[in-house]
């Protein structure tokens, strides 16, 4: 299974093609809408989410609510557009006309968008600029934006629809938005999910989501942008997922590439992750137990041992770094003039760290999707669960 996604943060819309889904798997639109709207969420976010209202609009690939096994085709139009039909459309001159700019300098008309030459530290503007030979960072940003996890959301949310047939469920709550940390605490899959539901920032615990909506409000006054630390797990996930014999087949090494391809994303975390390296061997390793089938003591590895899941939930995190756009400004140096300036913005987000966690959910659903194709493949839904079936009783 393998998907591409197309379209600029501010264009018409945004697209993408899934291919490799089996036959016969009933799509509830509805599912992948709620995915979508719950990544849109989360307090601490811009002015931007109160224009878009994402809505999947499929294309090709589903016939009467059914998957054919057929490339599934799918996008998303962005509210924003009309704003920006001119600058990014297609062909045109894309406001560029000096005339007529300094005409709509004159009379004082606030649609004139011209070249974006500030890079941002931080964002991918400068080193795109370079690599692709742009004179203005809006061709390297329009792409490099967040909006393009919308399409990452929705291939997701068809892998989560295929997992959910075996009783496979993937949630995630935020542990950290900048100082503000959550304490490590047992928790158990409903907990997360249900809790995390219920606040804003998608911390489970009422009086940490209290200090860190306090965090952003004080980071929204000082103009500035805050990262966090985000937790992924499932439940029901089967031993046997990915595998030890390939470099590029150990489902660790794909996770963390879906993780850390999210924008802003700075590290991930398996299980006890760094906290690994500090501990002697006997206070790691979870112990080996029976009782009518094979289980651990405790969780410490994350659900992954030599590259496969092992049966144990899987457990991972994600560190996310402040967003760049910053209405404090820092230095950086014009693209065209070479002069030194400090930035100023008109619209970001000031955290984003709940949202991200909604995609990184929904990564990692599509990530075990694949590796759970890779498994029990076959051409139709019917195909794969005679395989799991069979499966389940060999184990
Ligand atoms: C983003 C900047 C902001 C965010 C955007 C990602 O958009 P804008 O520049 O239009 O204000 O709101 O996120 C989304 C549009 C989204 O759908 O998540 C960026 O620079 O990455």
């Amino acid at each position: 299974m393998r998907y591409l996604t197309a379209g600029e943060s501010h264009g018409r819309a945004i697209t993408g093609v899934l291919e490799g889904m089996p036959a016969n798997l009933e799509i509830d639109k509805d599912e992948i809408n709620r995915q979508l709207a719950r990544r849109q969420g989360g307090y601490g976010r811009g002015g931007r989410m109160q224009i878009e209202n994402d809505q999947i609009d499929i294309l090709s690939g589903i016939r009467g609510g059914k998957t054919l096994g057929t490339p599934i085709s799918f996008q998303i139009e962005n509210d924003d557009w009309p704003n920006w039909e001119e600058v990014l459309a297609p062909f045109g001159d894309n406001g560029y006309d000096q005339d007529e700019i300094k005409i709509q300098k004159e009379n004082k008309i606030k649609t004139v968008k011209p070249k974006v030459t500030k890079p941002r530290p931080g964002h991918a503007d400068l080193a795109g600029a370079l690599k692709y030979n742009q004179s203005d960072l809006r061709n390297i940003l329009e792409r490099a934006s967040a909006r393009e996890t919308a399409m990452r959301v929705t291939v997701g949310a068809f892998g989560r629809i295929l997992l959910k047939e075996f009783g496979i469920d993937v949630t995630s709550h935020v542990q950290r938005i900048g100082a503000v940390e959550l304490a490590e605490q047992e928790l158990d899959f409903a907990e997360i999910r249900n809790k995390s539901a219920q606040s804003e920032v998608r911390c489970i615990d009422e009086e940490v989501t209290e200090e860190m909506i306090a965090e952003i409000d004080d980071c929204k006054e000082e103009g500035n942008s805050l990262g966090g630390v985000f937790e992924v797990r499932t439940t029901n996930l089967p031993a046997g997922l990915g595998s030890h014999v390939h470099w590029d087949r150990k489902l660790d090494g794909k996770l963390a590439q879906a993780l850390m391809s999210i924008q802003a994303i700075k590290g991930v975390e398996v299980g006890l992750g760094f906290e690994a390296a500090s501990r002697r061997g006997s206070e790691v390793h979870d112990e080996i137990a029976y009782d009518d089938q094979f289980h651990r003591l405790t969780n410490n590895a994350g659900g992954i041992e030599g590259g496969m899941t092992n049966g144990e939930p899987l457990v991972i995190k994600a560190a996310m770094k402040p967003i760049p756009t910053l209405y404090k400004p820092l230095s950086s140096v014009d693209l065209e003039t070479k002069e030194k300036f400090k930035a100023s913005v008109e619209r970001s987000d000031v955290t984003a760290v709940p949202a991200a966690s909604i995609v990184g959910e929904n990564v990692v659903a599509f990530e075990l999707a694949k590796a759970f194709l890779n498994k029990f493949g076959g051409d139709s839904l019917e195909e794969i669960k005679a395989n799991y079936n069979n499966y389940l009783k060999m184990l």
